[in-house]
């Protein structure tokens, strides 16, 4: 006789939350001897629609944004303020009964050129700040190592990620807030959205002018091979210093549909798939898998593996799988099929689906196949550290932001997160994308609202800066209260 339990809900001990990113909260961008971070040097896209934008940095550009020292250009310069505004931020979000806030420490905060014989004590006094007004409500810090931030004197001095030299700066960097904060956090991740790699700049912090499509595919795939030697080196790093404490990979969940049931459509859907699995397979399995040799000799791409790289990627296994999750996608093998869906360029249209102002398409179920196929494929607990729907919030006659459209977002993937748990997924956690009005990845627009909290502040940062719950801040907290019951 075969019968097991069918989960009911999420467990005890659910990491409900929020996420968010030290270059789109922060702001005082070069105080307390903070570096310039490569999100620092990236303008407002001139058109929403180009969520690509945070890539399209010249060395002209890049010189140009070194020699401005203010932030009038660059929103992520401003962030929201949480840098001064931390203390009442993270009580909004115990207020909201948050378990977790996942955010990342600025490495340049830390380092400001990257790799400084010594760490910059007032940096390392901010988080410590930080993770004291977390502990002070029982907030578990998620925290993302390097989070499109890398210091941009790294990308002056070696190209980023370009160069081996920069695995060595940030595993100087990982091991000195490992020690520093082994009291204070138990859950890290390496790379925020590793597979970002493969978009440019804004992950890689390499400069691209002039090269062709050939070399610009090689430059990402090597920059994202000695991230994976980084992260394997930071796994093993916080292993040793802090037992208790786990770290996972992050991965932006691209999740595909072919365009038709035509077998070569399917097949591209499985291709694009492993594309986007080939960083977790790396990173939870420990090698790269099969499917990408055919891929690189297709593609002339030729890794420069150092002797000892396969065996630390065996042994830098990841303990959990991360991911962010907004949308989905359609394949098609027809090199005609239009790939332009919403502000990315990777996907087709979903007739079945409705989109965001910003295009992006809007899949629940989506979210538990993702979940499904993490499970069934890598049988390691499951962390969904984005989600959300950025939209233009407007303050009502009443004064109040009736924010109905991103409750109903969230409330349905909620609601397929819990089948999936039935399905029999572990799923650890869910921080949804921005608690508190931020500045965009792609576009840096302060427009794109996610937060459960308005934030008085416009794409030119005029503003109070004043926070204001949404009506929707009053629902997660029942979510919460309820732990996924009351939806
Ligand atoms: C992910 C990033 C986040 C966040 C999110 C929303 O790619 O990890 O930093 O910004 O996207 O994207 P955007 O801010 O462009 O709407």
């Amino acid at each position: 006789m075969y019968s097991k339990n069918v989960s009911t809900g999420f467990k005890d001990g659910f990491l409900w939350g929020g996420a968010t990113a030290a270059n789109q909260i922060e702001g005082a961008f070069n105080l307390d001897g903070k570096g310039i971070t490569t999100a620092e040097v990236v303008k407002k896209a001139e058109d929403r629609s180009n969520s690509m934008a945070m890539n399209e940095v010249t060395r002209e550009m890049l010189d140009e944004a070194i020699a401005d020292p203010s932030d009038t250009h660059y929103p992520k310069r401003r962030g929201n303020d949480f840098y001064h505004r931390y203390q009442e931020d993270i009580k909004l979000m115990a207020d909201m009964g948050f378990k977790a806030f996942r955010m990342s420490i600025a490495w340049s905060r830390i380092f400001p050129n990257g790799d400084d014989a010594q760490p910059n004590e007032a940096g390392l006094a901010f988080y410590d700040r930080v993770f004291d007004e977390c502990a002070k409500y029982d907030i578990e810090p998620v925290v993302t190592l390097s989070h499109y931030e890398m210091p941009i004197a790294l990308t002056i001095k070696q190209n980023g990620w370009a160069s081996r030299d920069t695995i060595a700066a940030f595993t100087k960097y990982t091991e000195t807030v490992f020690n520093r904060y082994q009291h204070k956090v138990k859950y890290w991740m390496t790379f925020n959205e590793i597979n970002a790699g493969t978009w440019g700049f804004n992950a890689t912090g390499a400069l691209e002018d002039g090269l062709s499509a050939d070399e610009k595919m090689q430059l990402h795939y090597q920059s994202l091979h000695h991230q994976f030697v980084a992260s394997a080196i930071a796994v093993q790093q916080l292993h040793a210093i802090d037992p208790d404490a786990q770290i996972g990979c992050m991965l932006a969940r691209m999740q595909n549909y072919p365009n038709t049931p035509n077998p070569v459509d399917v097949l591209e859907t499985q291709k694009q798939d492993e594309l986007n699995l080939f960083f977790t397979d790396v990173q939870v399995r420990g090698e790269y898998p099969e499917f990408m040799n055919r891929y690189f000799a297709e593609h002339h791409v030729v890794i420069d593996m150092a002797d000892g790289d396969e065996e630390l990627l065996r042994e830098g296994t990841v303990d959990y799988l991360s991911f962010s999750y907004y949308m989905s996608m359609v394949a098609s093998a027809d090199p005609d099929f239009e790939k332009t869906s919403g502000n990315l360029t990777f996907g087709g249209k979903n007739p079945y689906l409705e989109s965001s102002d910003w295009g992006w398409q809007i899949d629940p179920v989506g979210l538990r196949i993702t979940l499904n196929e993490f499970w069934n494929r890598y049988h390691v607990p499951l962390f969904v550290v984005e989600n959300g729907l950025g939209a233009q919030d407007v303050i009502a006659e009443d004064g109040h932001i009736h924010d109905d459209y991103r409750i109903d977002y969230l409330r349905q993937h909620i609601i397929q997160m819990k089948e999936a748990v039935k399905d029999g997924v572990d799923l650890m956690g869910y921080t949804t994308w921005g608690p508190i009005d931020l500045i965009s990845a792609g576009t840096s627009e302060m427009s794109k609202r996610y937060g459960f909290v308005y934030v008085d502040q416009d794409d030119s940062g005029n503003g109070t800066l004043d926070r204001m719950p949404k009506d929707s801040f009053y629902w997660y907290k029942q979510v919460i209260a309820s732990n996924g019951a009351e939806l």
